[in-house]
């Protein structure tokens, strides 16, 4: 690994401060993000972990001291107000994206925003209004769909840019995952629609549609959607949860108000077809991120629990000696693996949080379009919206005669 000498880059790159809102599960894994990429990649800016923010004094500075924050805020005003902040990276809930996004890039800073962008399209249009003006002063918003920078995922989408599987006609996408599958897990704020804007569908789904439309390469045009709350109370829960099914139950019970899993189909810009599932009920799914895409010369296949690899079928060799093969992403020349291990020496899941966070300083410092844009995030929620729309319908299902 091509580590940096820390001394050499601090004289030599200029800081970047950081201002992180949150400090949960998100919070933990963007703070190793940016601890980590100036000690691997060679930067043109030095991230410094300026200060983090939470409501809960005690439990902020106890974050503070465990991920390497220098400072502690509990209102995130004044962690935007702050003058060692440059970048202001949003880990909070759905709810306050828009507020403290918007707020930031009017004072003039750069903004990094969890997935998914926002709980509504309004408040996306919002953001991305706000992202526009701040781009024309040079400030930089992007949206942290992080599982764009999996190497094995950032070369799919360069094979399939390079033409190596042909027109696109089909994306299979599904995420599933199992940690509401009991129903006395608890009512954690995922669970709310006011606090999350919606469940498996702006938790997971937000993911598999960016990934679709960032594979193809071209946006979804229409929907056609199902989906379903299985387990409509569950009890309250005790504290605050940082993590997903959340800590013991208080007592009492209280309303899901969000979907449980969405199933829906979908058209791509080229006439492409798509389908993509998305569920916390799958028993024994922990964190399964799958993806076939089809196309006229060959074939991608990937999944999150295996992330090292791809799966590439080259339709134009010989039929006998054809099929998918196992593609180790390792490689010196693959997305992102340049500064990393020998090949072999595979990353995991907290390495896309320090691509990220890599792609975040470059783009700020060579005044690049962000990518994933506020405008990207905001497509996503057009079609996520669009999702919800359909389900609400029932008009989209036509009976099946008994
Ligand atoms: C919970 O379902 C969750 O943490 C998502 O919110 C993340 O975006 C995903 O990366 C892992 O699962």
């Amino acid at each position: 690994m091509a580590r940096r000498d820390q001394t050499q880059q601090e004289t030599a790159a200029p800081p970047l401060g950081i201002g992180m809102v949150g400090y949960a599960f998100m919070g933990a894994a963007h703070s190793q993000g940016w601890r980590t990429a100036g000690h691997v990649f060679d930067l043109p800016m030095r991230p410094v972990l300026a200060a983090i923010c939470g409501r809960d004094r005690t439990a902020v500075e106890a974050a503070a001291g465990r991920h390497g924050w220098a400072a502690a805020e509990t209102d995130w005003r004044a962690l935007i107000a702050r003058d060692d902040v440059q970048l202001v990276d949003i880990c909070t809930p759905g709810d306050s994206h828009a507020e403290i996004a918007v707020a930031a890039l009017e004072a003039g800073k750069h903004v990094l925003c969890e997935k998914p962008l926002a709980n509504t399209v309004d408040e996306a249009l919002a953001m991305t209004a706000a992202a526009g003006r701040a781009a024309a002063l040079g400030r930089t918003a992007m949206v942290g769909f992080n599982y764009r920078r999996v190497p094995a995922l950032a070369h799919a989408r360069r094979l399939i840019a390079d033409g190596r599987i042909g027109t696109l006609r089909h994306i299979r996408a599904a995420y599933l995952q199992d940690w509401l599958t009991d129903p006395a897990s608890p009512l954690t704020w995922r669970l709310k629609k006011e606090r999350a804007g919606s469940g498996a569908l702006g938790d997971l789904g937000a993911h598999v549609v960016d990934l679709a439309q960032f594979l193809a390469g071209e946006p979804l045009v229409a929907v056609s959607a199902v989906s379903e709350t299985f387990v409509r109370e569950r009890p309250l829960p005790a504290g605050p949860s940082g993590g997903l099914g959340g800590g013991g139950a208080a007592g009492g019970t209280g309303a899901v108000t969000v979907d449980d899993a969405a199933v829906f189909t979908g058209r791509l810009a080229s006439g492409a077809l798509a389908s993509f599932e998305v569920t916390r009920m799958a028993a024994g799914r922990k964190n399964a991120l799958r993806l076939e895409i089809n196309g006229e010369r060959g074939s991608l296949a990937f999944d999150l629990e295996r992330l090292n690899e791809l799966s590439f079928h080259d339709h134009t060799e010989p039929a006998a000696t054809a099929g998918f093969r196992r593609v180790l992403v390792t490689e010196p020349d693959h997305p992102y693996l340049e500064a990393w291990w020998p090949p072999g020496h595979t990353l995991g899941y907290e390495h896309t949080f320090v691509h990220q966070a890599r792609d975040v300083i470059r783009t700020i410092a060579e005044g690049a379009p962000p990518v994933p844009s506020f405008a990207d995030g905001l497509q996503v929620q057009r079609v996520l919206a669009a999702v919800e729309e359909s389900a609400a319908k029932n008009s989209v299902l036509t009976p099946v005669p008994l």
